[in-house]
C-alpha cells in the first residue's frame, strides 16, 4: 500500500488559550476554565500550561484545583467563542484537503496524501496549517505528521504545547520504543498496571511480547495491541462531512399507474443520483428504492451490489429488481425515490467483484464523458433514450412537467 501522509492537529489547552487570546491580562498566568470554585462543585474543563505546573488537569474537581492554585485565574468560559474558533480552524483544514475527520472541537485528522502535488510535502502543509492558525485564529496548535492516524495522534501529543513531531515511516519502531504504554490507544490506567506488574513500561517492551502471550494476558484486545506496538493502523481518515446516503425522489404531479413510465422516471432519477455520486467521488454498495402509493402507504426495498459503484448501468438493474420485490402495483404511485448508501464498505473499487470487469471499465469511461458534458451544459444536456419516453408528447400533455425535480424536494437529495 502507498505510504499515506496523515496529520493530527490538536489545539493546546484550547479553552484556556481562547481566554488568554481574548483577555490579555490572563496571558502568562495559570488560567483554569471550568466550574465556579466558590461553589466547590463541578470540574475543570481545561487549564493553561502555567496552571498545569500545579498539577491541574481536565476533569479534576474545581475545589481541588483551587486548593492547589488559589491564586489561579478561574474562568467560567464561553462556548460560543470556542465554537467560533473551532469552525475557523476546521475551515483552514479544508483548504488543504477534503479528507478531514474532526474528533472534537479542537482536534482533527487530515489525510493530505492527495494534496501534496498541489500544496507540497505533508510536513510543509503541516507547518503552513499551524502558521495559518496562529496568524488567523491567534491560537497555538500541536501537530503530528505520520503514515497513519495512530502514530499521528501519538506524535501530536508528544511535545505539547506547540509540538511539531514528524514520524519517519522508515523508523516507526524506533519512534515508538521509548514511549510509555499509557499513551497507546485503548491503554488506560488499568492496563498500565497489568503491564507494569510484568515490567512492561514502554511500547518497545510491549513489542517484545509474542501475539499469543499478549492475547493470553489481555484477551481479544491483545491482537490490536500487538499491531499498535508495531505502529500498524490502516484505519482511513473518514470525512466528517461525509453524507451517509445520496438520494433523490420525485412526487408525480398526478399519480401514475403506467409501469413503463415509472421505470423511465426511475432511470432518470438513478442517473441523477449517480451523477451526484460521481461529482463527490462516492461509490455506494447498497441501492434503495422507495415507492409511495396514492393512499400514502410507503415501501422501501434495499439491495446490495457486488461491489461499490457510481454507475447507472450497474445500479439501475438492481433498482428494477427492487421494484419487482415491491407489493403489486394495485393502486397508482404517488412518489418514487432512489438512494445509494454504504460508501465506506471496505471493498475499495475491486474490479474482480464485477462479473465483467472490462465492461465496468468501459462504463466508467463513458460516464466520465457524459459527466463532462453535464458539468458544462447542465444535467439535462444528456438524457438516456428510455427517459425520453417520460417526456413524450402524450405524457407531457397528460402529466405536464410533472416529473421535473420538485424544487421543494431538492433538500432531500442529501439525507
Ligand atoms: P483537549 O484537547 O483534551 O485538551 P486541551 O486542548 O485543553 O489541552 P491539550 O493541550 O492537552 O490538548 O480538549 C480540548 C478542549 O475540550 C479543552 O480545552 C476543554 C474541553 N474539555 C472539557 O471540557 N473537558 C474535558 O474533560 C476535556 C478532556 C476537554
Ligand atoms: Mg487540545
Amino acid at each position: 500500500m502507498k505510504t499515506r501522509h496523515i496529520l493530527h492537529v490538536d489545539m493546546d489547552c484550547f479553552f484556556a488559550a481562547v481566554e488568554q487570546r481574548d483577555r490579555p491580562e490572563l496571558r502568562g498566568k495559570p488560567v483554569i476554565v471550568g466550574a465556579d470554585p466558590k461553589h466547590g462543585r463541578g470540574v475543570v474543563s481545561t487549564a493553561s500550561y502555567e496552571a498545569r505546573r500545579f498539577g491541574i488537569r481536565s476533569g479534576i474537581p474545581i475545589s481541588e484545583a483551587y486548593a492547589r492554585c488559589p491564586h489561579g485565574q478561574f474562568v467560567r468560559g464561553s462556548s460560543r467563542r470556542y465554537t467560533e474558533a473551532s469552525e475557523h480552524i476546521m475551515r483552514i483544514f479544508y483548504r488543504y484537503t477534503p479528507l478531514v475527520e474532526s474528533i472534537s472541537l479542537d482536534e482533527a485528522f487530515l489525510d493530505v496524501t492527495g494534496s501534496e502535488r498541489l500544496h507540497g510535502p505533508a510536513v510543509h502543509i503541516a507547518q503552513t496549517i499551524v502558521d495559518t492558525i496562529a496568524r488567523e485564529v491567534r491560537l497555538p496548535a500541536s501537530v503530528g505528521v505520520a503514515p497513519n492516524k495512530y502514530l499521528a495522534k501519538i506524535a501530536s501529543d508528544l511535545e505539547k504545547p506547540r509540538g511539531f513531531v514528524v514520524v519517519d515511516p522508515e523508523r516507526v519502531q524506533e519512534f515508538l520504543n521509548p514511549i510509555p504504554i499509557g499513551r497507546m490507544w485503548g491503554v488506560g490506567p488499568g492496563l498500565v498496571k497489568v503491564f507494569q506488574e510484568i515490567s512492561i513500561k514502554t511500547i518497545g517492551d510491549l513489542a517484545q511480547l509474542p501475539l499469543e502471550v499478549l492475547v493470553g494476558l489481555v484477551g481479544k484486545r491483545g491482537a490490536d495491541l500487538w499491531r499498535l506496538a508495531r505502529g500498524l493502523d490502516d484505519r482511513p481518515v473518514s470525512r466528517s462531512d461525509a453524507a451517509k446516503s445520496v438520494g433523490h425522489e420525485i412526487t408525480f404531479h398526478e399519480d401514475v399507474s403506467d409501469i413503463q413510465f415509472i421505470k423511465a422516471a426511475l432511470l432518470d432519477i438513478c442517473e441523477a443520483v449517480c451523477y451526484r455520486l460521481r461529482q463527490h467521488n462516492y461509490r455506494g454498495k447498497v441501492a434503495t428504492l422507495k415507492l409511495r402509493f396514492a393512499d400514502f402507504s410507503t415501501f422501501t426495498r434495499a439491495c446490495q451490489l457486488p461491489a461499490k459503484t457510481h454507475l447507472t448501468e450497474e445500479i439501475f438493474p438492481i433498482i428494477l429488481q427492487n421494484l419487482k420485490r415491491m407489493p403489486p402495483l394495485h393502486q397508482p404511485v404517488r412518489l418514487v425515490g432512489i438512494s445509494m448508501s454504504h460508501f465506506d464498505d471496505p471493498d475499495g473499487q475491486q474490479l474482480d467483484l464485477w462479473s465483467q470487469p472490462e465492461r465496468h471499465d468501459k462504463l466508467e469511461a463513458v460516464s466520465k464523458a457524459i459527466d463532462t458534458v453535464k458539468d458544462r451544459y447542465g444535467d439535462n444536456a444528456l438524457r438516456r433514450a428510455a427517459v425520453l419516453y417520460c417526456t413524450s408528447d402524450q405524457h407531457y400533455h397528460y402529466h405536464g412537467v410533472r416529473y421535473r425535480r420538485h424544487p421543494a424536494e431538492k433538500k432531500k437529495e442529501w439525507e
